[in-house]
């Protein structure tokens, strides 16, 4: 399980500059899918080796009221779903009576929280502190989320008691290990469940109603075909009987622990209530932490052939960033085409898991780069050299070149799409790590001879003048 952090706080203190700090790496990838946008809410975020998810809230004040106060139920959600809050407050602004209030609901709800002194750039670090001892809050750390200034400091403080857990083998069992895992995610009511059970067979008897905390899924071994699989589950896989009767609670952060515990991901949609912003936003998150995917619209039976068409539409229209996974309209109640899964399930970890050689890769590069030079930047032509490939599950393309950071997005789109055309990458997200080569000659300042430092000097008083 990845550690959860909340960050909390009064409004304006900085808690979604820090949340888009911490999920930056983001950021390139937005780049690279055409119509992902940013969800404002939940993440992965990533320190050194250590994974973990982080929710970013709405700022609170106390005394709110209408519209305000379910804004707070959303933040002691967060406080409940996290592990650890840390709650923000402005260093510039010193402390204030919603602060004190931030740190009272987390002392209700959080189970353990710390304090971080942001907008602290340029200022002494105990100095700024200092203020803050009052909240009794332990061991107050500065920092600036918009310069970076110990963010790092902060985030490995707050995960120190999780790393023995994280580091140790993640799988739960030697069975885990040899077993596809696959999670079945999506909005609640959708038929996650449904679909599990047929998966996994009419003849099973399922037990796995243990309750567990709300964040826990479960996971079921199935054999098919002499391959193991392992079924991780965010709703809870019912008897059947009792499958009807679910009203899930939705919990993204369930969601995000069996996408960062699975292999492949099935994302399940109800073809009857369209693309909704949520399946859009948790589609998001899939492709963010990289997982292979395969996109089910599921409830495909009694619609008309009009409907069916609209809602095609609606997936192309609304993901066209999940352009490259395959996409299988299936009934989880009468069975069609769920036949169909598995073995899309197999393709997309294959793609997610193939080896590419540098020479295929770089042979790949130079003909993309043949038939569409990339831009002039300030009249100098951006150089492509090499490709390798720097890790799979989902697959990383390292490009190495010269001003590879002014690659406009347009073009990183153009390479991705052309290496997953030659390489066969359909169902897996692909990542792009652009590198600039060092110049060569860079460091190396050429020793003058006395007489060309004579030269040199008399040279440069004309320049000046
Ligand atoms: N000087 C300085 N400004 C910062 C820092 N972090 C955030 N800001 C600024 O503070 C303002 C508020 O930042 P946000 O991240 O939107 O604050 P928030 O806590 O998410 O606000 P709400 O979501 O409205 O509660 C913005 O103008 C930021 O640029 C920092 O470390 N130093
Ligand atoms: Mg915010």
């Amino acid at each position: 399980m990845l550690p959860v952090i909340a960050l909390i706080g009064r409004p304006n203190v900085g808690k979604s500059t820090l949340f888009n700090r911490l999920t930056r790496s983001r950021d390139a990838i937005v780049a690279d899918y055409a119509g992902l946008t940013r969800d404002r809410q939940y993440g992965f975020g990533k320190l050194g080796q250590i994974p973990y998810i982080v929710i970013d809230t709405c700022g609170v004040a106390g005394g709110e009221e209408g519209i305000a106060e379910a804004m707070v139920e959303q933040t002691i959600h967060a406080l409940k779903e996290a592990d650890v809050a840390i709650i923000l407050v402005d260093a510039r602004a010193g402390l204030t009576a919603a602060d004190e209030h931030v740190v009272k609901l987390a002392r209700k709800h959080a189970t353990r929280s710390w304090l971080a002194v942001n907008k602290a750039e340029g200022l002494d670090t105990t100095i700024a502190c200092a203020e803050f001892y009052s909240t009794g809050i332990a061991d107050p750390v500065a920092i600036s989320a918009s310069h970076g200034d110990r963010v790092s400091a902060l985030i490995e403080a707050v995960l120190e008691e999780f790393e023995d857990k994280e580091s140790g083998d993640e799988s739960d069992s030697e069975e885990e290990d040899s077993a596809l895992r696959i999670a079945i995610v999506g909005r609640p009511n959708v038929g996650k469940s449904t679909l599990a059970n047929r998966l996994l067979g009419e003849d099973r008897f399922v037990v796995f109603d243990q309750p567990g905390t709300t964040r826990d899924s479960v996971a079921v071994p199935f054999e098919r075909n002499d391959r193991k699989y392992l079924l991780i589950d965010t709703a809870g896989i019912r008897r059947r009987a009792r499958v009807k009767e679910t009203v899930e609670k939705f919990s993204i952060v369930k969601a995000l622990q069996a996408i960062e515990r699975a292999q492949v991901v099935i994302a399940v949609l109800d073809a009857h209530e369209g693309v909704t912003e949520q399946d859009v936003s948790l589609l998001g998150l899939v492709l963010e932490r990289g997982r292979a995917l395969v996109v089910v619209a599921n409830k495909w039976d009694g619609m008309s052939a009009s409907d069916r068409r609209h809602v095609r539409n609606e997936l192309e229209r609304r993901t066209p960033f999940l352009d490259f996974a395959e996409r299988i309209t299936i009934s989880a109640l009468h069975g069609t085409a769920v036949g169909d899964l598995l073995p899309a399930v197999e393709r997309a970890f294959a793609a997610a898991t193939r080896d590419m050689s540098t020479t295929a890769l770089t042979k790949a590069l130079e003909s993309a780069v043949a038939e569409h030079p990339p831009p002039l930047v300030r009249g100098r032509r951006i150089r492509l050299r090499y490709a390798h490939q720097g890790g799979r599950n989902p697959p990383v393309i390292v490009i190495h070149g010269n001003q590879t950071d002014k690659l406009p997005d347009a073009y990183r789109r153009f390479l991705i799409n052309r290496f997953r055309k030659i390489f066969k990458l359909k169902g897996t997200p692909v990542r792009l790590s652009l590198k600039t080569g060092r110049n060569p000659f860079e460091g190396r300042r050429n020793k003058l001879t006395p007489r060309q430092e004579r030269k040199r000097r008399r040279l440069m008083k004309h320049v000046k003048k």
